[in-house]
């Protein structure tokens, strides 16, 4: 009776994890929020490759749509029925108000050689985050960027007078409507899933995304203005549930670590030159596409709007978040030389 009641608990475990019990190798879940080789999927395969070649488990990928949303990926990773999740700041944010640093506009350069080493070295990135999300039982393992945001709207605008009254998309974190406040616009949170239908029907009247992205998810048709605004980068993280990592052996753990590290180093390199190949890729795709790239004195007009946004960091985060500000901008500081 006890062994039986023992062999069930192990079972159920070895579900809940992942496991195969009769083999010790385990099947390991992974959800994402992209599409097929989209740079997510890039880091997962990766990751996934790193640990078949290195181990006896295997990894099942999970891409955009297959298991819900953004959100629901994250419900299942925190309730331990995913192993790993992929989950940018930008829905964690309602999570973890601290993540939503990533939209305070103007905080990162525009220049992907910083941004990159800012990414390797940067303590907020590397030390302080792991902690924030332990705290949701998430076992932060990496954080990368995608690519520069870019804002497709109706038409072309060089200016925030120009986006009054404009219904813009944002993540559904509430410093990303901040921001879009502050540039003059009316943002509106909303899921993935809904975006392309919201630009076509016109109930949205634009976004922002990496250009990969805008050219993948077909943005483009139905919202072909491209702005370069140069005010942030999409940035996106990649984790683990928390207790299953804990539980792994050290061994285990190590292998876990080395694929994310292989992994991110895989997708520095992939992200590297993509933005151009992507908007060839849409200017070969499509004549009505328009291109505006804001001059200084335009982006001056939005840079002006930042410091509002950065205040009401502070207001959700207190002095956590405030403590997060400085230690971000001392790493962004080593790594400009500014
Ligand atoms: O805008 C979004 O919601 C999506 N953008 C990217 C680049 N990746 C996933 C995310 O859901």
């Amino acid at each position: 009776m006890k062994a039986t009641k023992l062999l069930t608990t192990a079972s159920l475990g070895a579900l809940l994890f992942g496991m195969s019990a009769a083999a010790y190798s385990a099947n390991w879940r992974y959800a994402h929020e992209e599409f097929e080789s989209d740079v997510q999927d890039v880091f997962a395969v990766a990751f996934k490759e790193h640990v078949e070649a290195n181990s006896d488990h295997t990894v099942q990928i999970y891409r955009f749509g297959e298991l819900g949303e953004s959100d629901d990926i994250m419900e299942q990773t925190q309730a331990g029925i995913l192993q790993f999740v992929n989950q940018s700041p930008g829905f964690t944010g309602a999570l973890i108000p601290e993540a939503q640093i990533f939209f305070v506009p103007y905080l990162l350069p525009t220049d992907e050689e910083t941004v990159i080493q800012f990414f390797n070295n940067s303590t907020a990135i590397n030390e302080t985050f792991p902690e924030l999300y332990a705290e949701q039982g998430l076992e932060l393992l990496k954080m990368y960027p995608e690519g520069e945001m870019i804002v497709t709207l109706d038409e072309p605008f060089t200016s925030p007078e120009d986006l009054r009254g404009k219904n813009i998309r944002t993540m559904t974190n509430p410093l990303l409507s901040e921001t879009y406040r502050a540039f003059g616009a009316t943002p509106t949170p909303l899921p993935w899933g809904e975006v392309y239908g919201g630009l076509q029907t016109g109930i949205l009247q634009g976004q922002e995304n990496p250009i990969f992205w805008i050219e993948s998810g077909g943005l483009y048709e139905v919202s072909p203005n491209l702005v370069y605004t140069g005010h942030g980068w999409f940035t996106t993280a990649m984790m683990a549930n928390k207790d299953f990592f804990d539980g792994l052996s050290e061994e285990d753990q190590q292998l876990v670590r080395e694929a994310s590290e292989h992994a991110y180093e895989v997708i520095i390199e992939h992200i590297s030159g993509l933005a151009e190949e992507s908007l060839n890729k849409i200017q070969e795709a499509s004549s009505e596409v328009t291109v505006t790239r804001l001059n200084e004195e335009q982006i001056e007009a939005f840079r002006e709007r930042a410091p509002q946004v950065e205040e009401r960091f502070i207001e959700m985060t207190g002095e956590r978040g405030s403590e997060l500000l400085d230690q971000f901008k001392a790493d962004l500081e080593a790594v400009s030389g500014e």
